[in-house]
C-alpha cells in the first residue's frame, strides 16, 4: 500500500480541488461511489445524523453540504462495505495482527460478531453474545470495584454515556477516564479556576458578530473543516484573524469552499490569517504575556495623561479578581525575557496588541497546541487573562473557544463520566436509585496508565478508542497490558489494543452512530453535545453493518445486568428499549437537559446555558480570576540553548482522525506516502550535521529510562529553531507517561525533549566515538 514517500510544498489553499479529490479516492477505497455521497447528505441535518468526526457545531441553517472532507472521510469509514469477519479471524494469529500497521488494522473493515481470544490457539474466536456477558459478569463480580477501569473515547452518545457512568458507580468505582484526559483535559481544569465553567463561552453566533479572532495552536483545516466556513465569512467581513502557531498550517492561511462551484472554478481563495506568528512550541504563555504587557504600558500611559485607557477598568472592578498582580508581572517581565521564551519579536507581539486593543468583541480559539504541554492548564488561564484584560467574556462576539475533538467528547463529561466525583451530582444518583455511589477519587488516564503498569487493575472495559496506542510510554503500557486478567473492547474496528490483550479478552462490535438502531420500541435516535455545549438529536439512516450488531446502549445494559444485582428503581431492558426513557432519567439528573426529548431537535440544537456567558462566575470568591502564570520564572522543558536537545511535537495530520489512520498523505503539509518524519528546520538540520531526507533515529531527553524510536526521515520544514514535529501515534513510545500537565494530567504531547541521532548503514545507532 505504501508508495515511496514524497514531500514537496503545499502551496494550494485548504478545501478546494485537493479537497475533493482526497474525498472521491475514499469513497472509492472504501467501496461506497454513490450510496456514500447520499448518505453526505443527511450529515449533521436536522433529523439526520451527527457526524461522527469532530465536535465543531452543527448550524441552525446547515448549509446543502454541511460536511467536510474530514467528515465525509470519517463516514465512508464507517458506512465502508469491508468487514472483519471470523474468517478473517480464523486466518490470523492474533500474534501476526501484532505486526500489523494501524491503517491495515482497521481498513479489514467493520467488525461483525462479538469475539473471544483463545489462548491455546492464539485466535479471536466467534463465541455468542450471551456466553459473553455472563463470563464477563462473572469476572467483574469476582473483582473490587477500584481494580477496573471504564474508559471512554468521546464519541458514544449522551444515552450511552449516562448508562455507562451509572453503571461504573453502582458496581462501585469512579475509575472512568475519558478521552479529554488526554486532551482538553487542561481546558476543564483551567477554565473551571478560571471563570467557574468546564467549558467555553461562545457558540456560533459569537462567530458571526465578532470583530476579532485570536487563534492558538488549533488546526481547522485537518481537524474542523467546517470552522472554515465562518472563518471565511469573518474574513470577508473584514474581522482580523491573528494566529500562533509553530507551522504555517495551510488551513489557517487560505480557504476555498470545496462546496461552492464558483468559488472552485474562479479559484481565488481567501486568505485567512490576517497576522501569522510562528511561535516556538510552549511559547504561547510567553507571547500573551508580551501581548498583555503591550496593552497594560499603553493603558498606563493613557491614563497618566488624562486619557481613556485601552484595558476594561469598569469590567475588571466588577466582575474580576488579581488584576493588580497579574498587570504588575507584565510591566516587570523584561522583553528580552518574553522574546526568548516565545521565539517571537517584540513586535509581532505589539502588533498583536494593536489589533486587539482596538476591537470591541473578540474571541480566542484554541486546541491541543495549548491544552498538551507540561503548563497546559496555565495556558489556558493566559488566553483567559487574555480576553479578561477588555472585558471579552460574557458579550456577544466575543469568549473563550476551546475546539474539543471527538464529537461527543463534551457531552460525556457533562453526562457524568468523569473519575471526579466532586464534579458529579451523586447525591442526586444516590436518591434517585437508591444506592451510595462511591465518593472517592477515581483514576484518570496517566493514573490508569500508572496503575495498570504497577499492575493493579484487573479489567479493563473501553467503550471505543485506541487506548494503547493514544497513551503515552508506549512500550511499558503494551507490556503490562497483557497482565489484565480481562479486557473488554466495544469497538467498531480493529485496532492495536484489542491485540495486546488480557488473559479473558472480548470484542464486542457495536453499531456506528450512521447506522439505524431498532429497538423493541422502534427505531432510536440519540443525542450529542457539541463544543459549544448546544445539544442535538441524531438518527441513523444506514442498515448495520452485520445482522449481529448490537447497540452501545444495550452493550453496555447486558454488562451492568451481568456484573450488577437487580436494581429495582432501574429497569435496564426498558430502558434499551426505548432511549426516550433514558432522556428522561438524564432530565432528572440534570436539569439543563429538561425537556430534553423534544429540544434536541431544533435547528442547531439546544444550548445548555453557560453560566459564564451570563457573568455569573462559579468561582471560589465569585469573581473571574486573572492568573498570573508560574511557569514563566522556569520552564522544566526548555532545552539550555546550544545543546542538542530538541522540543518535539506530535502532530495530526490531515490523513488520520487520532489512532485511525486513513492514510499516508499529509497534501497540506506537502508530505506524501509516509508518516515517519522529523520536520525539522534547516538551521538545526546543519547544526546536528544531518542532510535533508536521512534516515534518523529520536530518543527522548527527560529520566533515566531509554526511549528510542528510528526510522525517521529528516525533513527539512519551516519550523522555529528548535522546535521538531513527528507524527501522533507512532512516535507515543518517546512520551514519559510522567511527562502531563501540571494539574490536568494531560500527556505534554506538544512539548518532549528529544536528542536526534544518526544511523549506520544498517539502521543501527552511531555510537559516539
Ligand atoms: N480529521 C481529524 N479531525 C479531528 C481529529 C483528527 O485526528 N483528525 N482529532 C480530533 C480530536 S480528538 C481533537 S482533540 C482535535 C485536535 O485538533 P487540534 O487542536 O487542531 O490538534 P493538533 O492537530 O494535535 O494540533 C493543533 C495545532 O497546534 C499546533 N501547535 C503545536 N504545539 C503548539 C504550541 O506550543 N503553540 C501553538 N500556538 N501551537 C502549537 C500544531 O502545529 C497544530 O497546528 O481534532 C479533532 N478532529
Ligand atoms: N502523542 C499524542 N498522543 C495523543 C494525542 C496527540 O495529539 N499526540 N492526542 C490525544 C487526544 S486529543 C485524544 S482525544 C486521544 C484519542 O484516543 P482514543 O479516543 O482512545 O482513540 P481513537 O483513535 O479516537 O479511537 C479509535 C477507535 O475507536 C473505535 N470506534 C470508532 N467509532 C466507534 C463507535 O462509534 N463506537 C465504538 N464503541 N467504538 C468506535 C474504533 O474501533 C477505532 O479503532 O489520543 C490522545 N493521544
Ligand atoms: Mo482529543
Amino acid at each position: 500500500m505504501k508508495r515511496k514517500p514524497r514531500i514537496i510544498r503545499y502551496t494550494s489553499p485548504a478545501g478546494g480541488w485537493g479537497s475533493m479529490k482526497s474525498l472521491a479516492e475514499i469513497l472509492l477505497r472504501e467501496r461506497i461511489p454513490l450510496d456514500g455521497a447520499k448518505i453526505l447528505m443527511a450529515q449533521n441535518k436536522p433529523d439526520g445524523f451527527a457526524c461522527v468526526s469532530c465536535a465543531w457545531p452543527k448550524p441552525a441553517k446547515p448549509h446543502a453540504f454541511e460536511y467536510c472532507e474530514n467528515g465525509a472521510k470519517a463516514t465512508a469509514w464507517e458506512i465502508t462495505s469491508r468487514r472483519t469477519t471470523p474468517e478473517f479471524f480464523a486466518k490470523h494469529t492474533v500474534d501476526a495482527l501484532r505486526r500489523w500497521s494501524d491503517y491495515d488494522l482497521e481498513q479489514q473493515g467493520r467488525l461483525t460478531q462479538p469475539m473471544r481470544w483463545d489462548a491455546a490457539t492464539d485466535k479471536y474466536l466467534p463465541v455468542s453474545w450471551q456466553s459473553a456477558f455472563e463470563e464477563i459478569g462473572r469476572e467483574l463480580r469476582a473483582m473490587q470495584p477500584d481494580e477496573t477501569v471504564w474508559y471512554s473515547s468521546g464519541r458514544a452518545s449522551l444515552e450511552t454515556s449516562f448508562i455507562y457512568a451509572l453503571a461504573a458507580r453502582l458496581y462501585g468505582t469512579n475509575n472512568l477516564p475519558d478521552s479529554s484526559n488526554m486532551c482538553h483535559e487542561s481546558t476543564s481544569v483551567g477554565l473551571t479556576q478560571s471563570i467557574g465553567v468546564p467549558v467555553g463561552t461562545t457558540t456560533l453566533e459569537d462567530m458571526e458578530k465578532t470583530d476579532c479572532i485570536i487563534f492558538f495552536g488549533q488546526n481547522p483545516g485537518s481537524n474542523s473543516p467546517r470552522a472554515l466556513h465562518p472563518l471565511q465569512d469573518a474574513h470577508r467581513r473584514g474581522v482580523p484573524i491573528i494566529t500562533f502557531n509553530p507551522i504555517r498550517e495551510p488551513g489557517l492561511l487560505s480557504f476555498t469552499n470545496p462546496q461552492s462551484p464558483t468559488e472552485m472554478l474562479v479559484t481565488s481563495p481567501t486568505p485567512i490569517s490576517t497576522q501569522y506568528h510562528q511561535v516556538r512550541l510552549g511559547g504561547d504563555i510567553a507571547a500573551v504575556m508580551g501581548i498583555s504587557k503591550a496593552l497594560i504600558a499603553a493603558d498606563d500611559a493613557a491614563r497618566n495623561s488624562g486619557r481613556v485607557g485601552l484595558l476594561d477598568h469598569g469590567f475588571i472592578a466588577e466582575q474580576t479578581d488579581g488584576f493588580d498582580a497579574f498587570a504588575e508581572a507584565a510591566r516587570k517581565i523584561s522583553w528580552q525575557t518574553l522574546e526568548a521564551r516565545s521565539g517571537l519579536s517584540r513586535n509581532a507581539m505589539e502588533a498583536t496588541a494593536a489589533v486587539y486593543g482596538r476591537a470591541q468583541k473578540t474571541m480566542v480559539v484554541y486546541g491541543m497546541g495549548i491544552t498538551q504541554h507540561r503548563e497546559g492548564v496555565e495556558g489556558v488561564q493566559m488566553l483567559v487573562n487574555l480576553l479578561l484584560l477588555r472585558g471579552n467574556i460574557g458579550k456577544i462576539g466575543a469568549g473563550i473557544c476551546p475546539v474539543r475533538g471527538h464529537s461527543n467528547v463534551q457531552g460525556q463529561r457533562t453526562m457524568g463520566i468523569s473519575e471526579k466525583p466532586e464534579l458529579v451530582p451523586l447525591d442526586k444518583y444516590a436518591e434517585r436509585y437508591g444506592f451510595e455511589p462511591p465518593r472517592n477519587a477515581g483514576l484518570n488516564t496517566v493514573e490508569a496508565c500508572e496503575a495498570i503498569i504497577a499492575g493493579k487493575i484487573k479489567a479493563f472495559l473501553m467503550l471505543g478508542g485506541n487506548f494503547v496506542r493514544a497513551v503515552p510510554e508506549r512500550e511499558a503500557m503494551e507490556a503490562a497490558w497483557s497482565g489484565m486478567r480481562l479486557t473488554v473492547n466495544v469497538a467498531t474496528k480493529l485496532n492495536r489494543s484489542h491485540l495486546v490483550h488480557g488473559e479473558i479478552s472480548y470484542l464486542l462490535p457495536c453499531l456506528g452512530r450512521i447506522e439505524k438502531d431498532r429497538q423493541a420500541t422502534g427505531d432510536q435516535a440519540v443525542s450529542v453535545e457539541d463544543s459549544t455545549a448546544c445539544v442535538h438529536g441524531s438518527r441513523g439512516v444506514r442498515p448495520p453493518a452485520s445482522a449481529h450488531l448490537l447497540s452501545e446502549p444495550k452493550i453496555v445494559a447486558e454488562i451492568a445486568k451481568a456484573a450488577l444485582d437487580p436494581n429495582p428503581r432501574i429497569d435496564w431492558d426498558a430502558w434499551v428499549g426505548d432511549y426516550a426513557l433514558i432522556r428522561t432519567e438524564i432530565s432528572a439528573i440534570y436539569p439543563d437537559f429538561e425537556n430534553m426529548e423534544t429540544r434536541m431537535w431544533e435547528p442547531g440544537g439546544f444550548y445548555r446555558a453557560i453560566p459564564a456567558r451570563q457573568r455569573i462566575w462559579n468561582t471560589d470568591t465569585k469573581r473571574a480570576h486573572f492568573i498570573d502564570p508560574q511557569s514563566l520564572a522556569e520552564d522544566p522543558d526548555m532545552p539550555e540553548k546550544g545543546t542538542d536537545v530538541l522540543m518535539m511535537m506530535t502532530m495530526r495530520s490531515n490523513d488520520q482522525f487520532n489512532t485511525t489512520i486513513y492514510g499516508y498523505n499529509d497534501r497540506f503539509r506537502g508530505i506524501k506516502g509516509t508518516r515517519m518524519v522529523v520536520l525539522m528546520n534547516g538551521n538545526d538540520i546543519a547544526r546536528l550535521d544531518l542532510v535533508d531526507g536521512e534516515t534518523v533515529g529520536l530518543a527522548t531527553v527527560a529520566d533515566d529510562r531509554t526511549r528510542e524510536m528510528t526510522g525517521f526521515r529528516v525533513t527539512a520544514y519551516d519550523i522555529p529553531d528548535g522546535c521538531v514535529g513527528a507524527y501522533y501515534p507512532e512516535a507515543n513510545a518517546l512520551i514519559p507517561l510522567w511527562h502531563h500537565a501540571e494539574g490536568s494530567k494531560v500527556p505534554a504531547a506538544k512539548s518532549i525533549p528529544v536528542r536526534v541521532f544518526k544511523l549506520d548503514g544498517s539502521g543501527g545507532r552511531v555510537r559516539a566515538a
